[in-house]
C-alpha cells in the first residue's frame, strides 16, 4: 500500500467514523475511545471549565474573529477610537454571542434574516447591515425553531442563508413535512417509507424510540435535502470532522434542550437546561453538572465509563438532535387522523401512540443515560434514571437560548439576543424570556450565574423596547450586585418592516414569497430598516461590542458611544404598574437545595408579574394577552391545555 492510498484509507475512516457507524440511521457499534484525562471518568466530566476541544478550537476561531472583528470596527470608523491601538492593548479575544429564539418556522425564517444582515456574505450586507458581525462571533445559539435555522447553516458545510434562497434543495416550505411531495403523492409515500425504515432500523440496534425520531427524520428532509437520504446518518458531532469547522471558520453552534422526567413540569427556576455542542451534550446546571462526549451518546455507562471495549456511535442523529429541541411540535404527529398521512406511515406513528402513555408526548428518550450514576448532581432525578429524558429548549420559557452564553467560563462580552417569540396577542414578543433568565439566576438552578437587570413585560412593551434594538446591563458599575458583571445584552425583536412577520408559530407552510418576505424583514429587523432609520447603528453596535473591554480597562467612552447608549440603553425606567425587579429580595439559595423545591425564590416567583407561575397568569399584562398566545409561548406545558389550541393549528395546514 503506499503512502496515497494509506492516507486515503485513513481520510474515509474518519469520515465514516464521523457518521453513523451503520451508515444510516441506526447507531453501531465503534470501538470505545481512550480514557480521558484528569480525574474524570471515561466519557463524562464535571462542568468545571471548558472542554479541552473546545478551548483548542477557540485559539483557531479567535484568530477568525480578531481578524474579522479588527475589519468590522475599522469600516465602523468610530471616533477617538483606534482599533491597532485597542487590539494591541486587549490581552484577550473579545467573545460576541448570538441568540435564536424558538418559535417553529416564524423564528427560524425570521432569524435567518437577522442573522443574514450580520454576514458579509449576504449581498448588501457590508452596506445596509452588520456584515462581519457573524465572521466575528464566536457562539452561535439556538433553540427550537431558531436551531433549525443555526443547524441548518452549520451542518450543510457552513453554507449562508443566501446560498439558500437561490439554491432550491432545503427549505422548501411550500407543503408541510406531512405532504412534503406536494401533488406526488407517491414522493410523500416514499419519504415515510423511508423515515419508517429509519425508526425500525434504531429499533432494531436496540434503542428506544419515541415520537422526536419520527419528528427529527421528517424535518431533515427540509434541513439536510443535500445529504444522503435526507441525513439519515448524519450526525451532530460530525461538525468535528468538517474543515470549515476544524479551521475555526464558523461560530460554535449550540442547541439547547431541557431536561424533563414524563410526569413532570418545569420552569425557568427549575429546568435543567442542556446544550448540545459538536464537542458534549450537558448541563452546568446543579441537577446534573456534567458534560458527555455527544458522539459516543448512546453506549452503556456507568458513571461514564463503558461497560466494554465496544461503544456505540450515530446515537446524536442530527436531525434528532434539532428535533429534541424543538419536541413541542410532536405534537402535531398526536392529531395523526387529521394529517392526511396515511397506510404504513400512519400505521407506524399509530403504533407509536398507543404504545405511549402522553406524558411522552414531548419528549425524547437518550437511552441509555449517559449520565447514568454520575456524581456531581444536587439533586439525583436525573442520574438516576436509567434514560435521559430531553424536550423543547423553551419549555422553561427562556425561549432566547441565552445559558450557554451567560457561563463564566466562556467570558462572553457581548450577546445579541434575537426574539422571535409569540407572547402578545398578535403573537410578537414582549420580553417575556428575558425576564425568566433574569430571574433564574437566583434561584439554586442558576448556579451562580449573572445576567442583567431587565424591566417587566409592562415596560417592554410601553416603553417600545421591543420595536427597537435596546441595550441591557450598560453600566458594569451598575451590576456589582450581580454574581460577576454579566455580558452586555443587544436585544433585538421581531417586529415588521415589510412583511407581517408575526405568522403562527404553528404555521408550517410557506409559499416562496412568504418565505423570502418573511426573510428580507428580519433583514431589516437588525439592520435598523438597512440603516435608514438610523446611519450610525453599526457605530453603536460597535459601541456594545467594545464596551466590557473598556471597562475592564477603566477607559472612558467616547462622546459619540455615550450617545449611542443615551439612544439605546434601556434607562432603568418602569411603567407604573410594572414590578421593579431589581427591588425584588431573593433568598439567596446555596446550591445544595433540591431543585425541584418551589418555594427557593420565595418572594420573587409570585411577586413578579406573573410571569414565573407556570400558569401565566398575570397581573399587569392580563390585557395584552390571551390565555393562547401564552401558550403558543410555551408557558406551560399542559397537555390539557394544549389540546385546544392544536386543534386549531391544524386546520392551518391540514
Ligand atoms: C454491538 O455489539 C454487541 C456485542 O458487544 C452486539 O450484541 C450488538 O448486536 C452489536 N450491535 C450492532 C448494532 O451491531
Ligand atoms: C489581561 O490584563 C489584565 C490587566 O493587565 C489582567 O488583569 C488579566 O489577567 C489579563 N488577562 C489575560 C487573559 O491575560
Ligand atoms: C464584504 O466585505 C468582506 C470583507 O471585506 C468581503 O470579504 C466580502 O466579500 C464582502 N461581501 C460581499 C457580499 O461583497
Ligand atoms: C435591505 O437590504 C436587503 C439586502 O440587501 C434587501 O434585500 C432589501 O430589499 C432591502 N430593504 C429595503 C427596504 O430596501
Ligand atoms: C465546504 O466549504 C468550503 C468553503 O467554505 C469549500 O472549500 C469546500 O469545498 C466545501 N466542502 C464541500 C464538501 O462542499
Ligand atoms: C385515528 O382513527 C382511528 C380509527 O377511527 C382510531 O382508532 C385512532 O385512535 C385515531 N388515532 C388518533 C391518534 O386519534
Ligand atoms: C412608543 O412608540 C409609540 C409609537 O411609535 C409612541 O407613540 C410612544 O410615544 C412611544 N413610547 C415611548 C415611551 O417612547
Ligand atoms: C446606572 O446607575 C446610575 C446611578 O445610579 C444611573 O443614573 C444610571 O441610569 C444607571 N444606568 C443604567 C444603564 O442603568
Ligand atoms: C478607574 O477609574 C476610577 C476613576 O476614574 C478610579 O477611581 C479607579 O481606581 C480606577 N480603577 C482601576 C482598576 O484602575
Ligand atoms: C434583602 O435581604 C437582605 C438579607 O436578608 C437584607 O440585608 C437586605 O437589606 C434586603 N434588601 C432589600 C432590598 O430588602
Ligand atoms: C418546578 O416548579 C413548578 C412550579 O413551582 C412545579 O409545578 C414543578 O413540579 C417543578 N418541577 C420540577 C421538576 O421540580
Ligand atoms: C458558581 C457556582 O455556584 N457554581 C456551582 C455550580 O454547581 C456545582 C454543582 O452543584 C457546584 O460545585 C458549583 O460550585
Amino acid at each position: 500500500m503506499n503512502l496515497y492510498t494509506l492516507v486515503l484509507l485513513i481520510h474515509t475512516l474518519s469520515l465514516t467514523a464521523a457518521f453513523s457507524p451503520s451508515g444510516g440511521y441506526g447507531p453501531g457499534n465503534v470501538t470505545c475511545p481512550k480514557k480521558s484525562t484528569a480525574g474524570d471518568s471515561g466519557l463524562v466530566r464535571h462542568s468545571r471549565g471548558l472542554c479541552e476541544d473546545e478551548s483548542n478550537w477557540l485559539k483557531k476561531r479567535h484568530e477568525h474573529t480578531d481578524e474579522a472583528l479588527k475589519e468590522f470596527l475599522e469600516t465602523a470608523d468610530l471616533e477617538d477610537f483606534d482599533v491597532e491601538e485597542f487590539f494591541d492593548k486587549n490581552n484577550q479575544s473579545i467573545n460576541i454571542g448570538l441568540a435564536f429564539s424558538g418559535g417553529g418556522y416564524r423564528a427560524m425564517l425570521c432569524g435567518a434574516g437577522q442573522i443574514s444582515a450580520l454576514d458579509d456574505r449576504t449581498d448588501g450586507a457590508n452596506e445596509t447591515g452588520l456584515g462581519g458581525l457573524l465572521q466575528s462571533a464566536t457562539y452561535l445559539t439556538g433553540l427550537s425553531g431558531g436551531n433549525w435555522m443555526t443547524g441548518t447553516l452549520a451542518l450543510n458545510n457552513w453554507t449562508s442563508v443566501q446560498e439558500i434562497i437561490e439554491g432550491d434543495s432545503i427549505w422548501n416550505l411550500e407543503h408541510s413535512i406531512f405532504t412534503s411531495g406536494g401533488i406526488n403523492i407517491f414522493k410523500t409515500v416514499g419519504q415515510w417509507d423511508d423515515i419508517s425504515d429509519s425508526i425500525q432500523e434504531k429499533k432494531d440496534a436496540g434503542f428506544n424510540t419515541s415520537i422526536t425520531d419520527i419528528w427529527g427524520r421528517a424535518l431533515s428532509y427540509q434541513f439536510f435535502g443535500k445529504h444522503d437520504n435526507g441525513g439519515d446518518g448524519l450526525t451532530f458531532s460530525t461538525l468535528r470532522d468538517v474543515e470549515v469547522f476544524q479551521n475555526g471558520e464558523m461560530p460554535l453552534p449550540i442547541s439547547v434542550a431541557t431536561g424533563r422526567t414524563p410526569t413532570s413540569k418545569i420552569i425557568n427556576l427549575n429546568s435543567t437546561v442542556f446544550e448540545f455542542t459538536p464537542f458534549e451534550l450537558g448541563s452546568w446546571d446543579p441537577s446534573l453538572y456534567a458534560f458527555t462526549d455527544l458522539k459516543y451518546v448512546g453506549s452503556n455507562v456507568d458513571n461514564g465509563d463503558p461497560e466494554s471495549d465496544t461503544c456505540i456511535a450515530g446515537f446524536d442523529n442530527a436531525g434528532f438532535v434539532m428535533g429534541t429541541s424543538s419536541s413541542l411540535f410532536n405534537q402535531f404527529l398526536l392529531k395523526l387522523n387529521t394529517t392526511g398521512i396515511t397506510g404504513v406511515v400512519h400505521d407506524l406513528i399509530e403504533d407509536f401512540l398507543h404504545n405511549l402513555s402522553e406524558d411522552f408526548d414531548d419528549i425524547a428518550i437518550y437511552g441509555p443515560n449517559p449520565f447514568y450514576n454520575t456524581p456531581y448532581a444536587t439533586v439525583k432525578t436525573i442520574v438516576d434514571d436509567e434514560n435521559l429524558y430531553l424536550c423543547d429548549g423553551g419549555e422553561d420559557n427562556q425561549n432566547v437560548p441565552l445559558a450557554p452564553l451567560l457561563q463564566p467560563e466562556r467570558d462572553v462580552d457581548v450577546i445579541f439576543a434575537f426574539d422571535n417569540s409569540a407572547d402578545t396577542d398578535d403573537s410578537f414578543p414582549d420580553g417575556a424570556s428575558l425576564v425568566a433568565t433574569y430571574e433564574r439566576q437566583f434561584a439554586s438552578q442558576g448556579n451562580g450565574t449573572a445576567f442583567p437587570y431587565v424591566p417587566g413585560q409592562s415596560t417592554f412593551l410601553a416603553h417600545n423596547l421591543t420595536t427597537k434594538p435596546t441595550f441591557f446591563g450598560c453600566d458594569a458599575s451598575n451590576l456589582t450586585d450581580l454574581a460577576y458583571i454579566p455580558p452586555l445584552v443587544v436585544y433585538i425583536a421581531n417586529e415588521p418592516f415589510t412583511f407581517w412577520s408575526n405568522t403562527s408559530t404553528f404555521k408550517m407552510e410557506y409559499e416562496d414569497d412568504e418565505k423570502l418576505g418573511m426573510i428580507k424583514n428580519g433583514y431589516e429587523v437588525s439592520s435598523r430598516y438597512n440603516m435608514t432609520i438610523d446611519e450610525d447603528w453599526k457605530k453603536c453596535v460597535s459601541c456594545a461590542i467594545i464596551r466590557r473591554s473598556q471597562e475592564r480597562r477603566n477607559e472612558t467612552q467616547s462622546d459619540e458611544c455615550e450617545k449611542c447608549f443615551e439612544d439605546y440603553c434601556w434607562d432603568g425606567k418602569l411603567v407604573t404598574e410594572d414590578v421593579d425587579l431589581r427591588s425584588q429580595n431573593y433568598t439567596s439559595s446555596n446550591g445544595a437545595e433540591d431543585a425541584s423545591s418551589e418555594g427557593e425564590v420565595s418572594t420573587s416567583s409570585n411577586a413578579r408579574d406573573g410571569t414565573s407561575e407556570s400558569s401565566g397568569s398575570s397581573s399587569s399584562d392580563d390585557s395584552k394577552k390571551s390565555s393562547a398566545s401564552q401558550m403558543i409561548s410555551y408557558k406551560s406545558v399542559s397537555n390539557l391545555l394544549y389540546s385546544a389550541l392544536f386543534v386549531s393549528a391544524i386546520a392551518l395546514f391540514a
